[in-house]
């Protein structure tokens, strides 16, 4: 599978809102309003991830979720985490 650098991602990261190339993965922060409303969408995450079957690194504090997408498989930045991230973003209620 292709992997995409920090510079041939660009163009794919331009329409997904504070999503962050880092170390060969993307990353963004959510906050939430509690810790009931991280919950709630980890939980959604984790449906999409398994629907996907691409499964994200997630990091909980309180009301702060960090996700991180990265391909293991391929040792970087692939279509598929493009994919899930774009399928996180329609989540938003
Ligand atoms: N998730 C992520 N983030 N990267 C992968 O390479 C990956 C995965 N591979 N979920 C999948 C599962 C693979 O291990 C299974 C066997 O399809």
């Amino acid at each position: 599978m292709d992997t995409y650098s920090e510079n041939s991602a660009q163009p794919l990261l331009k329409d997904l809102v504070d999503w962050k190339f880092n170390n060969n993965g993307i990353e963004k922060k959510f906050v939430f309003k509690n810790f009931n409303q991280a919950l709630g969408f980890i939980v959604q995450v984790g449906v999409l991830a398994e629907k996907h079957n691409h499964h994200p690194e997630l990091f909980n504090v309180y009301n702060r979720v960090d996700i991180r997408l990265s391909t293991h498989d391929a040792n970087g930045l692939t279509d598929r985490d493009f994919d899930l991230a774009k399928a996180i973003e329609k989540l938003k209620e």
